[in-house]
């Protein structure tokens, strides 16, 4: 949902015609400061050297990353690679992590990363690992939260647009990933406007409780709707899962205006326990569908691509049970599950209500056919009929909603700009408060799970506009942390953010602070170019490629001096930085290299590829300002004419055993401390 102020206002005028509602956007208080309590400085303000109270992570939108800040304060700790290549650590360029972002079109480096989600036990936050989707180039990975890397990215085959994603079961059993633009399932080429025979959606539920395990458990095929969002049950509605989708109208050309026709789309509920069973009785056909299955192996730190092929495919009408429509008004996005596993909030962001279903109605509902017909297959279910209630008068444009754990739901309001908080079960507005500007997700820490840390929500915002100083054509996104723990929210602080974040996900940081790891230990690394010592470090030719296994650590590379590399070799440097302690970082970059330097966390092996076009030599040189003698950690490679006969040679310098004894003496004392164990 990238926007512009201009497309915005044009979207809000389509907006107010298509739904009858009127243009009351906000946007024209800009100062935001009425609500600004004299603490809340006090409140974001965490002094230097102490700890923040929360980990977030915001998604990057169209960066294809992660960033990791710390609440309450929105410092920025780590921006984190996911589905995009990132030169600040050489993901995606060095060797090791390239077979990351293959898939079944190719190197694909970039996506764009809409949802992150905390993997759970018992529907609650647990600290493991952090769920991601692609929307372009449809993928699910996951990202390790012991450190902060993206070890696993598993392709969706039979779907497009994967927007619905990547939300957990309460167990982690599945992540899931539907379907936001249908296509011809499988993909073939036909006529656009065979739409309605030939267009279909799935919903696919992934395997995501075994790291390096993730697969394609099922799919489901669905009518061609457009499938926005999803949310599990719990509790009592633990077994099903929560989708809700567009266009019912099938439109494939200006949805804008055909896609917004029926008053009511669907939330479509599935029985994923019902799925199961229909699949182990055989009741799924394989459809076709290439995919490539990616796992980044953290003791030979390589990742490896897997080619699959042929999913379980399960047709609602063969498996009686597995899915019910629930008619929801207008266009819903999000579709939210209140802490109790009770209700179910839809965002219907052409509505004029919230309209809120109820998992005991909708269970009766199916007992009694409360049905309006089908649709190829899947019941349709009467609206009044799994209706809880109704948020009257909610603003204009709810989105998204998460919940406090006390009973109050919160919903973004993207046209007019606030965040409204009401009460769950009597359905009355208790609070609102203005943001700035054009919220899309909102979160609050555990908001979606079954015991949120109701202390502090974030609001994510398109448009920055005049909130801070301006950069070009080009404006930075925003959050703005809002203090929920009195009865009134309280604006906190601005900050501004990377990329565009969608949906972000927040923890406490006790929960995973500690289990950070520090270093990758040497002895276990298994990495073919791996060097466990500086005389381990040397050179090999194998025709015309040439491998290089090199030592990094403070502060030179073994060996340092190289000769007998020829114009058309492509030369491969497997560097291996050999410190054993925490945040000892080293580089590695050549002149000339036609990709990013290489960043090697201690006890790693990464490989830069370079192939040379002409004679001369080279210097390299460590990237990372690691010691005192950083500008030191350099080198050379010779490079010859083809078929020269210069003789293979590495060399380690012999300055480097005492710059090394040198170095020891002024290693500084907090360099010293962090050389713990992981
Ligand atoms: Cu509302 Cu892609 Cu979750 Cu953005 S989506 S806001
Ligand atoms: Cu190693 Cu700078």
């Amino acid at each position: 949902m990238r926007t512009t102020p201009r497309r915005l206002i044009l979207g809000a005028v389509s907006l107010a015609a298509v739904g009858g509602l009127a243009f009351a956007c906000r946007t024209t208080d800009t100062k935001g400061g009425g609500a600004l309590a004299g603490d809340a400085a006090s409140k974001v303000y965490v002094s230097p050297g102490k700890h923040d109270e929360f980990y977030a992570f915001l998604s990057g939108g169209y960066n294809g990353q992660i960033g990791v800040y710390g609440l309450p304060s929105g410092r920025l700790l780590k921006f984190a690679s996911v589905f995009s290549q990132n030169p600040e650590t050489g993901y995606g360029y060095n060797e090791e992590t390239k077979p990351m972002l293959q898939t079944s079109y190719g190197f694909i480096p970039w996506d764009d990363l809409h949802h992150p989600e905390l993997s759970q036990t018992d529907g609650v936050p647990d600290g493991r690992w952090l769920f991601a989707n692609g929307v372009n180039t449809p993928r699910v990975a996951r990202f390790d939260l012991a450190t902060m890397e993206t070890t696993e990215i598993l392709e969706i085959p039979n779907t497009a647009g994967q927007h619905a994603s990547a939300f957990t079961t309460p167990d982690t059993k599945y992540i899931v990933a539907a379907t936001r633009f249908s296509v011809p399932t499988p993909n073939a080429d036909v006529a656009i406007d065979s739409y309605k025979q030939n267009f279909k959606g799935t919903l696919t539920f992934i395997s995501a409780n075994e790291p390096g395990k993730m697969d394609i458990a099922f799919q489901i095929l669905m009518p061609g709707y457009n499938f926005d969002l999803g949310h599990s049950g719990k509790g009592p509605s633990d077994g099903w899962f929560f989708f809700s989708s567009y266009n019912s109208e099938q439109a494939y050309t200006k949805l804008e205006i055909n896609a917004s026709q029926n008053d009511k789309d669907y939330v479509v509920a599935v029985n994923y326990r019902q799925a199961e069973q229909c699949v182990a009785q055989g009741k799924a056909r394989t459809a076709p569908g290439v995919y490539l299955h990616n796992h980044m192996d953290e003791k030979s730190h390589q990742a490896r691509s897997e080619r699959k092929t042929g999913t379980r495919m399960l047709a609602p009408a063969d498996c009686a049970g597995v899915a019910y429509l629930l008619p929801t008004p207008k266009s819903p996005h999000g579709v939210d599950v209140d802490p109790t596993g009770e209700y179910i909030v839809a965002g219907g962001k052409l509505a004029t209500v919230i309209p809120v279903h109820s998992f005991s109605k909708m269970q009766q509902a199916i007992a009694n056919k409360q049905f309006d017909g089908d649709v190829q297959g899947i019941p349709v279910l009467k609206y009044d009929a799994t209706l809880a209630g109704e948020v009257q008068k909610p603003g204009l444009g709810p989105l998204h909603t998460e919940f406090d754990g006390k009973g109050n739901a919160y919903t973004s309001m993207f046209i007019s700009s606030e965040i409204v908080k009401w009460k769950l079960g009597t359905w009355e507005v208790l609070d609102r408060i203005p943001v700035y500007y054009t919220v899309g997700h909102l979160m609050i820490p555990g908001g979606d799970s079954k015991q949120p840390w109701g202390k502090y929500l974030v609001s994510m915002n398109k448009i920055t506009k005049d909130r801070y100083l301006p950069t070009g054509p080009e404006l930075s996104q925003s959050a703005q942390l809002i203090d929920i723990s009195g009865e009134k929210m309280k604006m906190l602080l601005d900050f501004p953010t990377i990329g565009e974040p969608h949906y972000a996900q927040a923890l406490p940081a006790e929960l995973i602070k500690d289990k950070q790891v520090k270093f990758y230990r040497l002895s276990e690394n298994t990495h073919p170019g791996a060097v466990k010592a500086e005389a381990e470090g040397g050179i090999t030719r194998n025709g015309k490629t040439v491998s290089i296994k090199m030592a990094a650590i403070r502060s030179h590379f073994a060996p340092d001096n190289i000769e007998g590399v020829q114009v058309g070799d492509t030369v491969l440097f497997h560097v291996t930085n050999i410190e054993q302690d925490w945040d000892i970082v080293h580089g590695f970059a050549v002149l000339g290299a036609e990709n990013s330097e290489l960043i090697i966390s201690p006890g790693a092996t990464r490989t830069l590829k370079w192939t040379p076009k002409t004679t001369g030599v080279y210097p390299f040189y460590c990237t990372d300002f690691c010691s005192a003698l950083h500008q030191e950690m350099s080198g050379y490679i010779r490079v010859s004419p083809a078929g020269s006969n210069v003789p293979l040679k590495a060399n380690t310098s012999p300055k480097a055993a005492s710059q090394m004894a040198r170095l020891n003496d002024i290693r500084t004392p907090a360099q010293t401390a962090g050389a713990g164990g992981q």
